[in-house]
């Protein structure tokens, strides 16, 4: 009995350091990222309040889920995987904030260029989102962008041409579903259209 207080002052301290070490660590079963990835060259200052911009959002959070502050940016990678155009690694514009939250904020998404594009499910995803050490959190199976062949740096006619065929026979999704809602309608008609007149 006597050592009764000591090995619960071990656990204690056992159970703190577990708490700690957990707090830190993103969770891919509780961490959350969007469903929908648009890209777009000329993405930034497109519509007021960015309501035409595209950028991505994710959530840390630990086995608790409890939001992850501070996780350093550079440890979190956006692949966009090389069948795409214009394909690379992107890290989130900070270090995840208060509330778990991390951002591809419009100016990255702007870097990344353009280019939809559309794995296989469910093994050959085109998106591939990844923390060091850790692994997969998230994989997408498309991307969609007005700039729908990834050339020439904006929406040009001919991707004008290739948004309007699915627009017009309601798919494929990822060509002419342009505001990630799951659906094509006039609305995604809109989107192409603040893109289109931003053409240099
Ligand atoms: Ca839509």
């Amino acid at each position: 009995m006597r050592f009764a207080p000591f090995i619960t002052a071990v656990m204690a301290v056992i159970l703190v350091a577990g708490t700690a070490f957990a707090s830190n660590v993103p969770d891919p079963t509780r961490s959350t990222f969007d469903n929908f990835l648009g890209r777009s060259p000329h993405n930034v200052g497109v519509g007021a309040a960015d309501l035409y911009s595209y950028s991505y959002h994710g959530t840390l959070l630990n086995a608790a889920s409890q939001p992850i502050v501070g996780f350093p940016r550079g440890q979190v990678h956006l692949s966009i995987e090389g069948v795409c155009q214009n394909h690379g690694v992107f890290s989130p514009d900070s270090d995840s904030a208060g509330d778990g939250s991390i951002v591809w904020g419009v100016a990255t998404s702007d870097a990344m260029g353009g280019g939809s594009c559309l794995g296989s499910a469910p093994t050959a995803p085109v998106v591939v989102i990844s923390i060091d050490n850790i692994g997969v959190f998230k994989t997408l199976l498309s991307v969609t962008s007005p700039d729908e062949d990834g050339l020439g740096g904006g929406a040009t006619l001919t991707d004008f041409v290739t948004f309007k065929n699915a627009y017009n026979a309601n798919g494929p999704l990822y060509l002419a579903d342009m505001n990630g809602s799951g659906a094509i309608s006039l609305q995604d008609f809109t989107v192409f259209q603040h893109h289109f007149n931003t053409i240099p």
